[in-house]
């Protein structure tokens, strides 16, 4: 299946919703009046694309508007305006030798499978991978890490429960140093229970990396499930305030009606969407693409 076919079946749901409402919206209106227009805000922020980019996505459609309610121009503007907001450059990262990635976000949505996926991503295309479990809070997850980490091919560092999680990357970079390892990935806790402590957590990992490997870690990948939806931002805000986000990953967009939130998240953030997940299998998680998910949102 293509990337355009995998965004089109992953965000059927929220397409749905928004085809039907923008549809019924302007079908038989003989120009776009001002209530159209209003309502057609309230749908985009239904949708969770959040006020203030669904009133920059209406400037656009005022301004190619102004004589028509044409369905089909409305969309094409929509999608046009959406990609735009979505096609953020990524800041330039560094390749680390090895490169290690970073992979925070909150309990739940989704970081270990997300790891397990892109190690699959890079052993197939031939990259020596080595995980690192630092999320030493529960002891199940270590369990669920090295059962990626076989399923992708990977090596794994292991850790036990209450372990220092700055100890437990030291280990893991000293052994992908030791073995040549290409790529490095870190799982992170994700407990929201003691916030400042789990910041300053991340922020020490950061600095302990950087003492392994120069300039490491290389990328921040920060997780985030669609169906919170809103959530999401508030989420961002918070992890990008207690370390850099190179970029964002934006899972279980395959169960829900909330896809807007991808461009709600990217207007507030600048941070570009790097991957989504449309599955729980080691094979659905897709590196992001502006136009196909505007073309996945819209038809
Ligand atoms: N439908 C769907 N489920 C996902 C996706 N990514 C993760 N999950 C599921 O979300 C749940 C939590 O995932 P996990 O990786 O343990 O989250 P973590 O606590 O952040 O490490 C698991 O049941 C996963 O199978 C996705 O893209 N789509
Ligand atoms: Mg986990």
């Amino acid at each position: 299946m293509g990337l355009l076919e995998q965004f089109k079946q992953g965000l059927s749901r929220t397409r749905a919703i928004l085809t039907t409402d923008v549809g019924d919206l302007v079908r038989g209106l003989a120009k776009l009046d001002a209530a159209t227009l209003d309502s057609l805000e309230d749908t985009l922020v239904a949708a969770d694309f959040g006020p203030a980019a669904a009133a920059e996505i209406l400037v656009a459609v005022r301004r190619d508007l102004t004589g028509g309610s044409d369905p089909a121009l409305i969309r094409t503007t929509l999608k046009q305006k959406i990609r735009a907001i979505l096609d953020i450059p990524g800041p330039a990262v560094t390749q680390g030798n090895p490169h290690v990635i970073f992979i925070v976000g909150v309990n739940g949505v989704g970081k270990t499978t997300t790891i397990g996926k892109l190690a699959a991503r890079y052993r197939a295309e031939g990259e020596s991978t080595l995980i690192v479990a630092a999320d030493t809070f529960r002891a199940a997850a270590v369990g669920q890490l090295k059962t990626w980490a076989d399923r992708a091919g990977a090596s794994f560092q292991e850790s036990r429960e209450g372990q220092d999680p700055a100890s437990v990357v030291t280990d893991g970079l000293r052994k992908a140093r030791a073995g040549g390892i290409r790529r490095v990935l870190v799982d992170t806790a994700g407990r929201l229970q003691n916030k400042a402590h789990l910041m300053a957590e991340l922020a020490k990992m950061g600095r302990i990396a950087a003492r392994e490997v120069d300039q490491a870690p290389h990328e921040t990948l920060l997780v985030l499930d669609a169906t919170t939806g809103s959530n999401g931002l508030a989420q961002a805000q918070e992890f990008a305030r207690a370390i850099p986000l190179t970029g964002l990953v934006l899972t279980k967009l395959d169960g829900t009606a909330k896809g807007g939130i991808a461009v709600a998240i990217a207007s507030a953030m600048k941070v570009p969407i790097r991957f989504v997940g449309l599955g729980e299998a080691i094979e659905d998680l897709v590196p992001f693409d502006a136009a196909s998910f505007a073309e996945g949102l819209l038809g």
